[in-house]
């Protein structure tokens, strides 16, 4: 079975955005580690199946990010579910999960399950204004949601969210500094090669997204991180 600790480079698809077969080909067949689809709008049953029939075709692991149980469908390796650490609406802590348990508790495999927690950072970008996250986070609060996350959720990752804007590597790393069983995920503006070293010599885990929309060829060299090799 796949090893998340093991995952350096995510790919994130968004189900809403066209992809052409030829890009999607170089995105399956790079060096990632793996493909997560998932998105903020306009995330449906229907686009989020046929973007996983096309990924399926390849063999790396597939993971779905959860954004609304409506679009959750089975056939994927994983179920990203985040909880929106700062979140100020208790819908992204854990209101969302408390209706969808209610639901399907009854049919879920929790093994297949793993549990985010999100902070967002970028005010400008949809997740945050969609999850009414308060953003205006200082270094001590990057700090002690990472020790929130290792220490007292003890949840198995701690995604730094700055969707469509680069982070602060300080700030990055002072998260980093309180994780030691937490794994640090870093999303966000990675749109070259020399950035995605940057992040990935801090971070566990870069996520890359808008740039394989943007400039396929730059997306595919963020693959060749060091730490992959
Ligand atoms: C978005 O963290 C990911 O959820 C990646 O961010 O789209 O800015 O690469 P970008």
């Amino acid at each position: 079975m796949y090893d998340i600790k093991q995952w350096h480079h995510i790919f994130k698809l968004d189900p809403a955005k066209p992809i052409s077969d030829a890009d999607l080909e170089k995105v399956c067949m790079s060096q990632t580690d793996a493909i997560m689809i998932g998105g903020t709008d306009n995330v449906t049953e229907d686009n989020v199946l046929h973007l996983m029939s096309r990924v399926r075709r390849y063999p790396l692991p597939l993971a779905l990010e959860i954004s609304n149980i409506e679009s959750v469908v089975p056939g994927f390796d994983f179920y990203f579910v985040p909880t929106v650490m700062n979140s100020t609406d208790v819908t992204y802590h854990n209101g969302l999960l408390l209706e969808a348990l209610k639901m399907y508790g009854h049919m879920i495999h929790f093994e297949d399950i793993i549990f985010e927690g999100y902070v967002v950072l970028n005010a400008e970008s949809k997740v945050a204004r969609h999850t009414k996250a308060n953003t205006t986070l200082v270094t001590e609060d990057i700090e002690a949601y990472a020790q929130m996350a290792n220490d007292m959720y003890r949840l198995p990752i701690l995604y730094l969210e700055y969707s469509g804007t680069k982070g602060s590597l300080e700030d990055i790393q002072a998260a980093k500094s309180h994780l030691n069983t937490t794994q640090l995920f870093y999303g966000g503006g990675i749109d070259s090669y020399e950035s995605a070293q940057s992040f990935a010599s801090i971070a566990d885990t870069i996520i890359v997204g808008n740039l394989v929309y943007e400039n396929i060829k730059k997306a595919i060299q963020t693959t060749k991180i060091k730490e992959r090799t």
